[in-house]
């Protein structure tokens, strides 16, 4: 198949998915055409079938900012008629959906498939904002086919915006051969002596993550075991993480190594991942620590109860009780038994429950079910046909 992608390109989840799907959609064979405003983050080197169309910003005085959706609908539709494309895959319902449904529109009488993934904040934080409801909803409907990266996230869809078309669950996956357990002592010893725990944050630094939680928990954390704090990405949080830690006299026991492209090769070096989000409709990141065999400990909010089976695979707590962060947190620490037993579960959890092929399987089912679906309303519209 021939299928355009589009995604925010930051080192978000939504377009490290994107991302990780396209390349291994190429590799089994599908035509692939990024349309984007630039370069996807995980997107590295060469791959076959992969072919970047970056959208160019059209300046004019009159404009306070360049109109992106327009840009965005116009390179759609272009490079879907000079590629042929069958399917228009759009990720993050805003703007995304709307561009796709105005190349769509531009397309005709060429019938082209449109699917829709919902990635979490699109729905809960910027679609249910009053001003873009009917926006969202809109662009929902009209979509052929819509997927949702958690169960969560479908039934709050259906709920906010009361959309009269089915949303199929697809939950995000884990490329298990790259990330996966490797003691590295040498790089481990860059961060952390050996009497000394390794705790790891990885996000986009935006309010959602609640870092001043993050930074609390890990202070109160180092009063009782001896630990550091690995920080990775970047984002408008970052200013308030540096200053608080220095605030609270932590400059020492935390790094800042800002947005990483291999994050496979720090995950597994942490002894705990913490994810303390006010909101996470399904928690990627948390799965790729898992995948690596990290004990991840996550907010219990959203859908990362479809991902931690907490006490099991790892552990959930509420973003708001600080108190039993810290607990969990140091009683894991220090149980190296019941550490190891976690780690191995967090392992076979992200290897059979999230495993890649099959997941990119019902994506390609989307896609065959969207060009179906495009092509009936096609036909349908056909002049001559009642
Ligand atoms: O923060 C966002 O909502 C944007 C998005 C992103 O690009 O980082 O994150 C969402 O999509 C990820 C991939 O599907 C999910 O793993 C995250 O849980 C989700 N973030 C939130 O719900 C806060």
């Amino acid at each position: 198949m021939r299928v355009g992608i589009t995604c925010h390109t930051g080192s978000g989840g939504s377009g490290v998915l994107a991302t990780e799907l396209g390349v291994r959609l190429a590799e089994r064979g599908h035509e692939v055409h990024f349309i984007t405003r630039e370069t996807p983050f995980r997107l590295r080197g060469y791959v076959e079938n992969v072919f970047l169309h970056q959208v160019e910003a059209v300046y004019y005085p009159l404009f306070q900012e360049p109109p992106h959706t327009l840009s965005l609908a116009a390179k759609m539709a272009k490079v879907a008629l000079s590629y042929s494309l069958d399917v228009l895959h759009v990720h993050y319902a805003i703007p995304h959906a709307v561009s796709a449904y105005l190349a769509k529109q531009m397309l005709q009488p060429h019938p082209i498939g449109v699917v829709t993934t919902l990635h979490g904040t699109d729905i809960t934080l910027v679609g249910n904002q009053p001003d873009f409801q009917g926006i969202t909803r809109f662009c929902i409907d009209a979509s052929d086919r819509v997927t949702a990266v958690s169960g969560f996230l479908r039934d709050e869809t259906l709920r906010t915006f009361q959309v009269q078309r089915g949303v199929r669950v697809i939950h995000n996956f884990v490329d298990c051969e790259r990330f996966h357990p490797t003691s590295n002592p040498e790089l481990r010893r860059r961060f952390v002596a050996d009497d000394e725990f390794l705790l790891m944050h990885a996000s986009n630094f935006r309010p959602v993550k609640n870092i001043r939680t993050l930074i609390e928990v890990f202070s109160r954390i180092e009063r009782q075991v001896r630990a550091r704090l690995v920080l990775i990405g970047e984002g408008p949080d970052l200013t308030f993480a540096q200053t608080r830690i220095a605030e609270l006299g932590l400059s020492d026991r935390v790094v800042f190594l800002g947005n990483q492209e291999c994050i496979e090769e720090l995950l597994p070096l942490a002894d705990l991942f913490l994810l303390p989000s006010h909101h996470e409709s399904f928690g990627l990141v948390a799965l790729e620590a898992m995948a690596c065999g990290t004990v991840v400990l996550a907010s219990s909010v959203g859908g990362t109860s479809e991902v931690v089976d907490s006490g099991r695979n790892g552990f959930l707590c509420a973003p708001t009780e600080v108190e039993r962060w810290v607990g969990t947190a140091v009683g894991i620490l220090q149980d190296p038994a019941r550490r190891a037993q976690m780690q191995l579960a967090a392992r076979e959890t992200a290897s059979e429950r999230f495993c890649r092929e099959r997941l990119i399987e019902e994506y390609e089912e989307e896609y065959a079910a969207a060009v179906r679906q495009a092509a009936a309303a096609h036909v349908d519209s056909t002049p001559g046909r009642s």
